[in-house]
Order: C-alpha cells, then structure tokens, then sequence
C-alpha cells in the first residue's frame, strides 16, 4: 500500500530551503498566498438580499497585461540530466532522504511520480536510477542562470517563484511587436490553445496580443533551450494566476496560450479547490469543513461564510481566484532577503551531533555568501522538536553577528565557521535545554539582514573624509 506523504510539510520544507525570502515562521499557507499568487480583494461581494451570497463576477474584463509563466521540466532530474547525458535515456529518480523529490518522464512513464517514497517508486520501476538530490548548489545555480536569462533577454519585469518557475510580464515587448506588425491582422498562436472550440468575444485586441505572447513565449523556451540546454514549460495569459495554471496544460517541453473567454472553463477543469496555487492543506481542511470541495463550490459559496472563516481579504482573494481573477503585478524579483540551509533527519539527540549539523550547515553558507557578495547582519537558528501531538513544531531564535565577523566579511574573509558556531551555540542553548534530554528532527541555519558591501566601506569613508570636528576632535 502506498504511504501517505505529508505533502504539505514537504512544500513548507521545500520552501522554506529554496525560496529564501520567508522571514520567520509561517504556519499558514497564507504565506504562500499573500506573497505569490493570490490578488488582493477588489470587491466584496454582497448579493441583491444582503446575504454575501452571491459569486463573483464571472470574469476579468482588463486584458492588457502579458504574462509569460515558465516552469522547467523535471528541474532537478534535468540539471543532472545536464551533468550526466547519459542518465537521459534511463528512467531517473532524485533522492532526498526516503522520498523521490522529482524524476525524469522516462520514470514517469513507469508511475513514478514526485513526492514518492524511495520505496514506492521502486516497486513501480525496480531499474530507476537514483541520484542524491541533497546538495542544492548546481540546481540554485541553473535556476539563476534562467531568471538572469529571461531578465536579460525579454523584461527586466521577472518573479522568480520558487526555484524553477518565473512570471515574466511581457506586457512592453509584445505592445511593441503589436505596432510593428501593422495591419498584419492574423497572428497565429505558437503551440497549444486551450479550449480552442470555446467561442470567445473580446474586442480590446486581447487576442492578437495573446498570439504575439505565445510568440515570444516560444522564443523564451527555444533561447533556454540553446543557451543552457533546458526545457520548460510555458503558460500565457493576462494575469499570473490564469499563466500558471495553463502553462501546466501540456508538459513537458510545451505551451499553452488562454484567451480571454476560456478562463471559466479553465478554472472549471481542474476540479479540487487546492488546485488553487495557494490553497494549501490547512486551508483546504477548513474549506472542507464548509462543505467547500471544488472550485465550483468555492465560486458559490457564501461569502459571510468565507469571510467568516478566513477574513476579508483572504476570502476575496480566494473567491477571486475561484474565478481566475488575480490583478496582482509581476514584482521583480531582487536578490533573496535571506540565505538558508537546513537538514531534516529522523532524530539528533545529542549536543555533539547538532554541533557537527550546525558546522556543517554553516559551512555550505559560507561559500554561497562568499558568492552573493553581501554582509548578513543577523542568524536565526530554527529547530523541529520532536512531539507525538505537534510533529511539524518550529522553533526559532535569531541574534545578531558580531561585528568582528562582519568585518571580516566585508573585507573578503570567509574561514569563519567556528566564530559564527559561537552565536550560534547561544541561541541553540535557548531554544533546547540540553540537560533535558531531546529530541530533534530538523535544524535550520538562515543568514539575513543584508547589507551591501560598499555600504560599509562607504560608512568608513565617510567617517574618514568627515571633517575633524564631527568625529569629535574639536
Ligand atoms: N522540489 C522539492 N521538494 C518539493 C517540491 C519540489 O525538492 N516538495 C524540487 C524538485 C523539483 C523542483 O523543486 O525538481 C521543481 O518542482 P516542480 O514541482 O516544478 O517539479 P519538476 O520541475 O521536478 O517537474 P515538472 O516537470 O512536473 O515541473
Ligand atoms: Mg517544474
Ligand atoms: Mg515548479
């Protein structure tokens, strides 16, 4: 029988290593929601009797945007794809602990799917090769080399999300192409249309702009193809909500355009209301709860219901969404706001053994820092304690780095492991009374704070051009 994975865990955990802006703890998906994908509320719904009860309106009448959303095929099984050609042509599992993070679709062919334990997979495909999935360096360095592409290339409007998707707002360039194709009225769409039957009535020019997205989405997909030699999927659309969910259509190595018209059906097709990109497992159980099950439960629901439950602002959003609504803007994404690296395991009991967890966690940020070029001010030590009743418990402490450690930083010198073990050790005494004895499962070292370099040597210039009297020699 197969095990059930705690899906939700896994995506916090995933996040939390990969998407490196998420400041604190966050028990709700609500981090996810607010910070990605859901638009913020643009009406409250009130019916003609005054109940809250009535839907949305059906649809988004302003298509002027463009947004491209690009999501690589089997992102990690290809970046090993990439290092070992070989490994093309053989079904390809990455492993992370006893769970199949991702596979190639070779394995996918055989049932192997993501998020499978190691177990599962292999009584699917007993040939699947396995590659460690744990050191994340090559797979964060291709997932840059695509954002600095697709920024370089196409609109300095890119978010990243995650480590292998990107929303692109291509609304400037395919404005541009629109007026230089003149009165060139039939512009054909690059790949796939979903629901090309649906009849769709829109005269704001929307649909010949969709075509020229497609285009340029196609130009996307073949500049990653040739300059990096990796493939992914694309979604056009007007807003990055309706972009995601096309974009996974057709995979791999596909694309999909929607026109403005098809996105009920769109929005109707994927069923479940946690196909909503946002809509996680606690928010599900409480619609659940409602009686709320698919998207259609959610565009009818009542709204005083919603609200009841999740607020105002999250239940326009989700019922918004419901609807395929999302005015939220493409926000460029900037260098990450933290730095993290963590180890899950099945228990460490011991001080010696954090030490050693901790050091090494440590290690492997010094050298991604070294890369980043800026000073972090502040670490914050995250521990799971381990507890029959709150398996998935966090904790964290965070303390500020000395600045004999950001001085050695800002003038290049990374050997400093043992000075920030010590900070660390302060807030580990805090979090977790060794005398006690103690179960963890994870351990979290997150460097953030960030500082440009030249801020610092900057203050010491200015401290050192100032005029004597303000450094108080008077
Ligand atoms: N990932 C992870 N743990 C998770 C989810 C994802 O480590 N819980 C990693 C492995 C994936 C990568 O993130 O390769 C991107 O996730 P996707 O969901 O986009 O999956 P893939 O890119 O692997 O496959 P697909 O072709 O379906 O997009
Ligand atoms: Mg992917
Ligand atoms: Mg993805």
């Amino acid at each position: 029988m197969a095990h059930e994975i705690d899906e939700y865990e896994m995506k916090r955990c995933w996040q939390d290593a990969n998407q490196e802006d998420s400041d604190g703890e966050q028990d709700e998906d609500w981090s996810s929601l607010n910070s990605t994908l859901l638009p913020s509320p643009s009406f409250k719904n009130v019916g003609p009797d005054g109940n809250n009860s009535l839907p949305a309106p059906a649809e988004e009448s302003d298509h002027s945007r463009t947004i491209v959303h690009v999501d690589l095929d089997c992102f990690y099984a290809q970046v090993e794809m990439i290092k070992n050609p070989e490994l093309r042509t053989q079904p390809l599992g990455i492993q992370q602990k006893n769970i199949i993070v991702t596979c190639n679709y070779v394995a996918r062919r055989f049932g192997v799917k993501k998020l499978m334990y190691l177990s599962d997979a292999k009584k699917k495909c007993p040939q699947l090769i396995l590659v460690s999935g744990e050191d994340l360096t090559h797979y964060r360095e291709y997932s840059e080399k695509v954002t600095d592409l697709l920024q370089s290339e196409f609109s300095s409007l890119v978010e990243k999300l995650g480590f292998d998707e990107n929303f692109v707002d291509i609304t400037a360039l395919v404005e541009k192409t629109v007026k230089a194709s003149g009165q060139q009225s039939q512009l054909e769409v690059k790949g796939h249309i979903f629901a090309p039957d649906v009849e769709k009535a829109c005269y704001c020019g929307c649909h010949k702009q969709m075509a020229v997205g497609s285009q340029i989405a196609a130009k996307m997909r073949e500049r990653l193809r040739e300059s990096l030699g990796i493939t992914g999927c694309a979604g056009i659309a007007w807003n990055k909500l309706l972009a995601k969910l096309v974009g996974e259509q057709n995979k791999p190595n596909d694309q999909t355009t929607l026109l403005p018209g098809s996105e009920g059906k769109l929005m109707l097709s994927l069923g479940n209301a946690r196909r909503i990109p946002g809509i996680g497992h606690s928010m599900n159980k409480k619609l659940e709860a409602l009686g709320i099950i698919t998207i259609a439960d959610l565009q009818t629901a009542a709204f005083s219901d919603l609200e009841k439950v999740f607020g105002l602002q999250a239940a326009s959003t989700m019922r918004n969404s419901s609807f395929g609504i999302d005015k939220t803007p493409v926000s460029k994404t900037g260098p990450p706001k933290s730095m993290s690296d963590e180890d899950s395991f099945k228990s460490c009991t011991s001080l010696i053994d954090a030490k050693e967890r901790m050091y090494g966690l440590l290690k492997s940020l010094l050298g991604r820092l070294e890369k980043d070029g800026r000073i972090p001010l502040t670490v914050r030590l995250t521990v799971r304690k381990y507890s029959s009743t709150q398996k998935w418990l966090r904790e964290s402490r965070q303390g500020q780095i000395p600045t004999a450690v950001t001085d050695k930083i800002a003038k290049g010198i990374f050997d400093l492991s043992d000075h920030l073990m010590e900070v660390l050790l302060v807030l580990f005494d805090k979090l977790v009374d060794v005398k006690k004895p103690f179960h963890l499962t994870l351990i979290n070292v997150c460097l953030a704070n960030f500082q440009a370099k030249s801020t610092q040597s900057e203050r010491l210039d200015r401290y050192f051009s100032k005029p004597k009297r303000q450094q108080g020699q008077c």
